[in-house]
């Protein structure tokens, strides 16, 4: 980092001690997972630049804003409508929570068999260093899991906290339910701000917000070609980063990177052999800097096409329409939209199902890994049928379950292996 951000997160009340040591153990693992891939896109050079300084710019540009009397809203999950914070004048930001670095500091207080993204995140928090979630005026949980759902409680003692209920099904009255959970939402988002949550602001909102998903959507797409023009662990970077950089910025330098993958694309070039094997990882979402399935797969000689999960297309497959009208009609759309993210939270989920058999087929997979986060009860169980409607479309499926840490690297990277020697055949 070229400038000195000491005094900022001193401000901010972070550990720096322990902070020092969190940012200290960045550098080698992206040389590692990221700078040492070939023939990469110029336009990472941006993305690259965003993990280099990952508690800098950003987070002086939050506090900046938070400075001149705005709010900062934080989120775990892709329920929480970015809209309705936007068009309060305020920022969203997605929290991280990938790093094995902070469940130590959560098993201090919650159980060790919870999954290791619900410990990242309450680590963060408990061993205050997170510079975002500590520029924050509050975190924005869900009920999607029970895990999350009792962290959040927890999480409540030491931050302000406000949860959205998800509901479990996808019946009227749980549309309904979630409606009002919109509805109440702005009541909550104004209250914070002090702003009113208006029909022009809720339209302009969901203007750029479809904006950063229709650039994602495009980069995804360039994945569907043969070579692949990007690598998997570049694409997932993407998103990732796409959760807490400003929305415009993001659209602006997605789109940039597409001109040039597309462009790799006219003239047939591509980052790995045009007959290395395609994967579609499905399940768990992996907040940055989770990288260690990609990097797994990507260094054995693969190469991931697609991610079916909420840090790949569940974030941005789906539009808020944007049809204008009321305030009511607007938040209507809006609730609409999120309601057609297919998480195992809910029951049933075959539309998930659907889904992964589609995005195989589109992408051209040669095989499916699941991933799974250890003590991710949801997504283990929903893995029996994805492993069912894949067996009947003839798709290899490998299912992993692992979290954050790296002691089962030689065991998965055999099974890895084992994988893509039969889909080699
Ligand atoms: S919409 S996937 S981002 S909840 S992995 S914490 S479910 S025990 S993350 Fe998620 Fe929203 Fe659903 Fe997407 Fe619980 Fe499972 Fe942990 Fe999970």
């Amino acid at each position: 980092m070229t400038t000195d951000y000491r005094q900022m997160w001193a401000d901010l009340g972070i550990d720096l001690e322990r902070h020092d040591a969190l940012l200290g153990a960045l550098p080698p693992i992206y040389q590692k997972a990221y700078l040492s891939q070939r023939n990469r896109p110029i336009g990472m050079q941006f993305f690259d630049f965003v993990v280099g300084d990952i508690h800098g710019i950003r987070v002086q540009e939050l506090r900046q804003h938070a400075m001149n009397g705005g709010k900062v809203v934080a989120t775990y999950c892709v329920f929480v409508p970015e809209e309705i914070v936007l068009a309060a004048d305020a920022i969203p930001v997605g929290l991280c929570a990938g790093t094995q670095f902070s469940v130590p500091i959560a098993e201090e207080i919650l159980p060790r068999n919870t999954c290791a993204l619900i410990k990242s995140s309450f680590g963060f928090k408990l061993g205050r260093i997170c510079p975002y979630v500590q520029t924050s005026h509050l975190i924005v949980g869900e009920t999607t899991c029970d895990g999350k759902k009792k962290m959040f409680e927890i999480l409540a003692e030491y931050h302000p906290v406000h949860i959205m209920e998800v509901p479990n099904k996808k019946s009227q009255s749980s549309r309904d339910l979630w409606r009002g959970e919109v509805a109440a939402f702005k009541e909550v988002i104004e209250k914070l701000t002090g702003n009113e949550v208006t029909g022009e602001g809720l339209a302009r909102a969901t203007k750029l917000v479809n904006e950063r998903r229709r650039a994602l959507q495009r980069l995804y797409n360039t994945r569907q070609a043969r070579p692949v023009p990007i690598s998997g662990k570049d694409a997932l970077l993407v998103t990732q980063v796409s959760f807490y950089d400003d929305v415009a910025r993001c659209v602006q330098q997605v789109n940039a990177l597409c001109d040039e993958v597309e462009g790799r694309i006219a003239a047939g070039e591509g980052v790995f052999p045009a007959d290395a094997p395609r994967i579609l990882i499905s399940g768990s979402p992996m907040a940055i800097p989770n990288w260690k399935l990609h990097h797994l797969l990507e260094t054995a000689g693969a190469v991931v096409v697609c991610e079916e999960s909420c840090t790949g297309t569940r974030a941005f497959s789906d539009l808020v329409a944007e049809n204008g009208g009321t305030v009511q009609e607007q938040l209507r759309a809006i609730a609409d939209r999120y309601m057609q993210i297919h998480c195992a939270c809910f029951t049933p989920n075959d539309e998930r199902l659907d889904d992964i058999v589609r995005l195989a087929r589109e992408y051209q997979a040669d095989g499916v890994v699941h991933y799974n986060l250890q003590f991710c009860h949801t997504y283990a169980n929903e893995a029996v049928k994805v492993e069912r409607a894949l067996a009947e479309e003839g798709i290899p499926l490998l299912r992993i379950e692992t979290d954050y840490s790296d002691e089962d690297a030689g065991q998965l990277r055999a099974r890895v292996d084992a994988f893509l020697e039969m889909i080699r055949g």
